[in-house]
């Protein structure tokens, strides 16, 4: 379309079909396959891009190893002072980014402005954090001797990002990455290239003015065989990587083989509890936008609501009459509530849960479908529905990356934490009550088991100053704000004796 060659001209891209970038050197190589990225929105085609090669992946990670030794000497407050400029950046291009994202990715303008403005978030804080990279200090069991501890940087990190969040999660890992003195390779998800590209252009105006090597923000666009090369090369010692839970095995496995660092934010089966005290307008707020925000496609998405049989059937019709008012179509358009879908995979995929709810015993209130006709062109819009179901079912236990919601009923508050923690995932989760004992229960050791709980607030929609991540097959990790950054450096141990003598730790006598 007009306005993405408007934004891509804004941004200073000329070329968008190179495999890679080391910085202001873009490149592909012999045999690169193409690749050809539509839009969910409208179908049309944006670009084709080349796919990385392993050579394409091999300079990459040279250059960025080069660019390593030279970076992590820079002063962390220095390097902050850079991703200052990089905050100030995103914010002069925040539309345009923002278009680009929901052009390419499909979720709403205000959507795509808001992750960029999740992006610039975090880079304020990577800003304060370069001036609080702070170990501890302790005291010394012997005389005259000083121990402290330091973080040092770790060198190359490579970041594996998915569609959904484009550019956000990436940002989360490199800003974090760069106040800490590491270098980043950036793998984002072959579907959304083109918002990958865009950043690193921005990205890259600012390393230039500021003399910054080449390497220390690296691009390869690639699918999976990028991701498997990164996993088992020992050059590169974390691994951050967000997407499936399938995915996220197999990067563990073959970073664990080395032991090497990962860092994994992998599926959810977000639920909210919404309990007989409940603001009942908050939790329908809370729960339509965490269910159809997105489309359905965050890894925090509400896709269980577990309801009180006492206002169970009141609730129930709140949402039918709540979907009925959604408007699906171009998330171009403000007026909007829902967008497409990514592609037709994830269409099939919607399709194919809903069959399968229906056959392990779902009962739909809402029926799903896929929308054609007028400005539906792409076939990737989809309508939000609801299932009433029970949690057992094998299709409630599977992260579904689409707008399908389902309802259980409770009766105890003991019974609606089991229900919420009896999934494979474990990553968001709130319950909506104005009862604090029963809020208390929720957030204490034996309420939600998941990275993430919240109090008459959705599952979404997190901010960057809290840890973000989640426990059992959501992978563990945790990016973003709180302590997170200690993933990105290597922690070191000092001990120096000022005295004249060697006295041995543990009282251990050895005279020569
Ligand atoms: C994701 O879906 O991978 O909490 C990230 C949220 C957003 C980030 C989601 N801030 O919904």
């Amino acid at each position: 379309d007009n306005k993405t060659k408007t934004i891509l001209s804004n941004l200073g891209i000329n070329a968008i079909n190179d495999a890679f970038s080391t910085g202001s050197t873009w490149g592909s190589a012999p045999g690169c396959t193409v690749s050809t990225i539509s839009s969910p929105v409208d179908g049309q085609k944006i670009a084709d891009v080349n796919m990385a090669t392993t050579a394409c992946y091999d300079k990459t990670i040279l250059k960025a190893t080069e660019a390593f030794t030279t970076w992590r000497g820079i002063p962390a407050p220095k390097r902050g002072e850079i991703v200052r400029q990089i905050g100030l950046a995103l914010r002069a291009h925040k539309d345009d980014l923002g278009y680009l994202v929901s052009y390419e990715m499909g979720k709403s303008l205000q959507e795509g402005r808001g992750e960029v403005q999740e992006m610039i978030d975090i880079c304020d804080f990577a800003v304060g954090l370069s001036r609080q990279l702070y170990g501890l200090t302790m005291h010394s069991e012997r005389p005259q001797h000083r121990m402290y501890e330091q973080y040092h940087p770790l060198g190359v990190v490579g970041i594996i990002s998915a569609f959904n969040f484009p550019v956000a999660v990436w940002s989360w890992n490199a800003m974090l990455g760069w106040v800490c003195g590491d270098v980043c390779v950036w793998k984002p998800s072959e579907k959304t290239p083109l918002t990958a590209i865009a950043c690193q252009h921005i990205v890259q105006t600012v390393f230039e003015a500021n003399s910054v090597p080449e390497g220390v923000s690296c691009l390869v666009i690639g699918d999976r065989s990028i991701g498997e090369l990164m996993a088992n090369d020992t050059r590169v010692p974390l691994i951050s990587a967000t997407g499936s839970t399938r995915m996220g095995k197999a990067v563990a496995a073959a970073v664990g083989a080395r032991l090497g660092k990962s860092l994994l934010e992998l599926g959810g089966n977000n639920a909210v509890i919404i309990s007989e005290h409940a603001d009942l307008n908050i939790a329908l707020t809370g729960a339509v936008f965490g269910a159809v925000g997105t489309a359905g496609q965050r890894c925090t998405t509400t896709r269980r609501l577990i309801i009180h049989e006492s206002i169970y059937d009141a609730f129930r019709q709140k949402l039918v009459n709540a979907y009925s008012q959604l408007r699906i179509g171009n998330p171009l358009n403000e007026h909007n509530h829902v967008g497409p879908l990514i592609d037709h995979d994830a269409v099939e995929a919607y399709l194919k849960s809903i069959t399968a709810c229906k056959a392990q015993g779902g009962k739909f209130i809402v029926e799903g479908g896929v929308l054609s006709g007028d400005g539906y062109e792409s076939g990737c819009y989809v309508r939000p529905c609801i299932a009433e179901v029970e949690n057992h079912y094998g299709i409630v236990q599977h992260e579904t990356f689409a707008p399908i919601l389902y309802l259980i009923k409770y009766s105890t508050l003991n019974q609606a934490i089991q229900l919420q923690n009896g999934v494979p995932q474990g990553l968001s989760s709130a319950i909506i009550t104005n009862h604090l004992r029963e809020a208390e229960a929720f957030l204490s050791a034996s309420g939600s088991d998941c990275g993430i709980a919240n109090v008459n607030i959705g599952t979404s929609g997190a901010e960057i100053g809290g840890a973000f991540g989640g426990e059992k097959e959501t992978g563990g990790g945790r990016e973003s704000g709180s302590d997170a950054w200690k993933v990105y450096m290597r922690r070191q141990t000092n001990t120096i004796n000022y005295s004249t003598s060697l006295p041995l730790a543990q009282g251990i006598k050895f005279e020569l």
